[in-house]
């Protein structure tokens, strides 16, 4: 790569020359990736020669694959991601025009003197490598695999199989032997003593099945079944048992992936799930809206239903009565601010054996916490949590959990203490990532450490992803980004925190513990808005009244004066991130769109700034206050700070479709967004941000469009020529809306991700068990870096 464009370097040498000599003379210690693209724009846009030179194929594909770069007095430092997951750091003197290739090692070191200045300590940092301990693991080689994971670990366990079959049919015999629930055997009793009396007794066990009519019930089959040696776990009736009993037969003779998954994904080996998601205010009622929650609440409540009813369905189809338990485990907040945060146990919505546990968060001397605490100061509370919160599940279940599923960094954190002190899978799911979401939030760490703790963060972040059995998430791009941008997991491969310790290898993406299993939109709320009979027509009058009424009783400023036109709507939290003030700004420099629409935005708790306590929700109000003032939108534009009830929300989206509107979610960053697939599903043409998920949600054109914030212009612009499209040729918005509809339905359902998830958990579990890694070195690596590293970390900020 360092010769492609030392070649094109030496070709372009006197055009580039004055390029890069700029770009140092730019007098900033580091470039991003959108810094760099504008200067060379700029700078090509006043010299033609430059700009011909940089036509080049070979220097236009090096420039956009340069991420960042650090300045030197007189080179420019470049770290360069040659392709998905795969990074290269060179360091070019721009007087000499020479380039060499650096090291991570050296290129971070570089990266940490810019930052600590000439007084940087000549002591070598701490080096976290977590490439040693992955060797002897299977890894994929192809940036396309990432995030099946699962398919890769069939694949190879499906060989390994294949090469010593004799072998692989002893463990799967003695995995079978495994399974009980309750103190009753599940698929395979003592009668079958080895390998060859388990392939006789399938045989027999086949043709006794395939004899019967196909549904006769497990319990007439069980007496002769359980005389071969089968105990329930492998049909309800004879033909889902005959299935079972060929999949094996299958599996034993030609060991394939496919036969495989399908074999594990009917084992009944989940019964009881813990899913923690400590920072708190987890609630069903009144809590959506506050900057710690939102989506997250959204998408465990929702996951919660389906993984039960899924459970549910497939326990009876395989004829196992039992019934499963889960129990999401949060924070218990005594200053509960009229929401329920104070009550122990609260059975979810819609189950009919789910909970949530709450466990108080304790100060040292034992004391309960009693007020809220923001997401970046929980560290210190958390271990405690996690023994305190194992001694209470296990009192609830009655049993240690099969599997603990953590939410955010935090709760990746205690399922990782839990999982480990209970021998149990462990699962991950990220929702977003707070080191990618804050630029430049490693390297300045320090400056952000009052406020946001991220040292403490990103340490528990490293401890949990590694970990993990396996890690679920929404996108690709949340692993390994796009062609251009860096992904969210990636982040964490390489990156330093200067003056406390550097990492080389933080995680490896081919490691098949990802997994992109996406979330959906609850289907009883979200669905489009076609769907007359199951509409809510009763919520109408309040809903009309709360968007268009002048005296509406909702906390709100504007009132639209031609209520007709159709509605630009957007919906999220009151958030920096959020950019719900970059949409004002857009809709309002656009004289054409404020002509053709109105824009309401839903956002906040209160539109009064004061009676707000997040900072960041503060400042987006007063800014929001200020566009309304500056560019006078009170009569085109309503800022509602409320909250919808789950029926409301889902009713609004379908009365903004009635009115031919569209739903623009303009965040600067949006890990996944739950929104926009629930306003696609409501149909809604949907305008989502590029940076994030919706870029995947999206195909841009087909079923949505995808807008640039950073360009708010552009934003207005497209939207507005949607609008006119739409006026000349009203097919074309029918025809968005039926494709958004259609998206959400054929990717992003919580059928499908419960199905996926427990498969995942089965399949791990497997893996687990046949290869006896567990991880073990990983393991103790990591939990001296815990108590070395997080626990000091995590203790300063009580003394804080
Ligand atoms: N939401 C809501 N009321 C609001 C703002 C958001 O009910 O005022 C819901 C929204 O419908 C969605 C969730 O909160 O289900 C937000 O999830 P998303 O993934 O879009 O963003 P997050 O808040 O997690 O960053
Ligand atoms: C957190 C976020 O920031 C959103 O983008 C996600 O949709 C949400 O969590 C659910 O995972």
């Amino acid at each position: 790569m360092i010769t492609q464009f030392e070649t094109a370097l030496n070709q372009r040498r006197e055009a580039l020359y004055p390029l890069f000599q700029h770009l140092v003379r730019l007098g900033r210690p580091f470039l991003l990736r959108g810094d760099i693209m504008d200067e060379v724009a700029g700078y090509c846009a006043t010299d033609p020669k430059a700009e011909a030179s940089i036509c080049d194929p070979n220097l236009n594909q090096w420039f956009r694959q340069v991420q960042e770069a650090v300045v030197g007095p007189n080179w420019l430092c470049m770290g360069v991601r040659v392709g998905i997951a795969r990074w290269r750091y060179i360091r070019l003197h721009v007087d000499e025009m020479i380039a060499e290739s650096l090291s991570v090692q050296e290129y971070l070191e570089l990266k940490e003197k810019a930052v600590l200045g000439p007084g940087a300590s000549e002591t070598r940092p701490l080096e976290i490598d977590t490439e040693p301990f992955n060797r002897g693991f299977p890894k994929m080689t192809k940036s396309g695999s990432i995030g099946r994971g699962v398919e890769f670990l069939n694949r190879h366990l499906a060989s390994q199989m294949f090469r010593d079959r004799e072998a692989a049919g002893v463990r799967m015999l003695r995995f079978l032997k495994l399974h009980q629930v309750d103190g009753r055997s599940l698929m395979v009793n003592d009668r079958i003593t080895d390998l060859a009396v388990l392939e006789e007794r399938l045989r027999e066990a086949t043709t006794l099945t395939g004899r019967l009519d196909p549904q006769t019930p497990w319990s007439e089959l069980s007496a002769p079944l359980q005389e071969l040696g089968f105990e329930p776990g492998w049909g309800g009736t004879a033909e889902r048992a005959l299935e079972s009993f060929e999949l094996l037969s299958e599996l034993l003779e030609a060991p394939e992936a496919s036969v495989l998954e399908r074999f594990l994904s009917r084992i009944p080996m989940i019964f009881r799930i813990a899913i923690i998601s400590p920072h708190g205010w987890f609630g069903q009622e009144g809590v959506l809206g506050r900057p710690d929650t939102g989506g997250q609440v959204v998408y465990i409540l929702d996951q919660v239903r389906a993984l039960e009813a899924h459970m549910r369905r497939w326990f009876a189809d395989q004829g196992v009565d039992v019934t499963p338990r889960i129990l999401i485990v949060t924070r218990q907040i005594p200053e509960n601010e009229g929401t329920t945060s104070d009550v122990r146990l609260e059975r979810v919505h819609g189950t009919r054996n789910a909970d949530i546990l709450r466990v108080p968060f304790r100060e040292k001397s034992g004391e309960v916490v009693p007020h809220w605490i923001s997401r970046f100061s929980v560290w210190p509370y958390l271990e405690r949590f996690a023994l305190e919160s194992e001694r209470e599940l296990l009192a609830e279940m009655g049993h240690r959990p099969d599997l603990v599923i953590g939410n955010y960094s935090d709760g990746n954190l205690v399922a990782s203490i839990l999982a480990h002190r209970l021998g149990v899978t462990q699962a991950n799911v990220a929702h977003a990532l707070e080191k990618s979401k804050y630029v430049l939030s490693d390297l300045y760490w320090k400056d952000n450490e009052e406020a946001y703790h991220f040292s403490t963060q990103f340490t528990a972040d490293l401890i949990a992803m590694n970990t993990a059995d396996f890690i679920i998430t929404s996108t690709y791009q949340e692993i390994a980004g796009t062609e251009d941008t860096a992904g969210q997991y990636e982040s964490y491969s390489q990156f330093s925190m200067p003056g406390l310790y550097r990492v080389v290898n933080g995680i490896d993406l081919f490691d098949p513990k990802f997994n992109i299993v996406s979330p959906g939109a609850a289907a009883d709320i979200y669905f489009p808005w076609f769907e007359n009979s199951r509409r809510l027509p009763g919520l109408h009058p309040e809903l009309l009244d709360m968007l268009f009424g002048e005296n509406t009783g909702a906390c709100h400023r504007g009132n639209l004066v031609d209520p007709d036109k159709p509605v630009i709507l957007s919906m999220a939290r009151l958030d920096r991130i959020k950019n719900l003030t970059g949409l004002v700004e857009a809709f309002a420099s656009n004289e054409t769109l404020r002509e053709q629409a109105n824009l309401i935005i839903i956002g906040g708790r209160d539109i009064n700034p004061d009676a707000l306590s997040d900072r960041e929700e503060q400042d987006e109000a007063r800014r929001m206050h200020e566009l309304m003032d500056q560019y006078g939108l009170d009569q085109q534009m309503r800022w509602l700070a409320v909250h919808l009830s789950k029926p409301q929300a889902g009713e609004l989206y379908r009365v903004i479709a009635d009115r031919r509107g569209v739903f623009v979610q303009p965040a600067l960053f949006e890990a996944f967004g739950l929104t926009v697939i629930e306003a696609m599903v409501s149909g809604l043409p949907t305008f989502a941000t590029c940076y994030g998920g919706p870029l995947e949600i999206i195909q841009d054109g087909s079923n949505g469009f995808h807008i640039d914030p950073i360009h708010p212009e552009q934003v207005a612009q497209r939207i507005s020529t949607f609008l006119t499209e739409v006026r000349a040729e009203p097919a074309r918005w029918d025809a968005l809306s039926h494709a958004a509809v259609d998206r959400v339905h054929s990717r992003y359902t919580w059928d499908l991700y419960a199905e996926r998830l427990l498969t995942l958990s089965k399949v791990y579990g497997f893996w687990r068990f046949v290869s006896d890694l567990e991880r073990h070195e990983t393991v103790r690596y990591l939990e001296m870096f815990y108590h070395l590293q997080y626990r000091p970390l995590a203790d300063s900020i009580r003394s804080d």
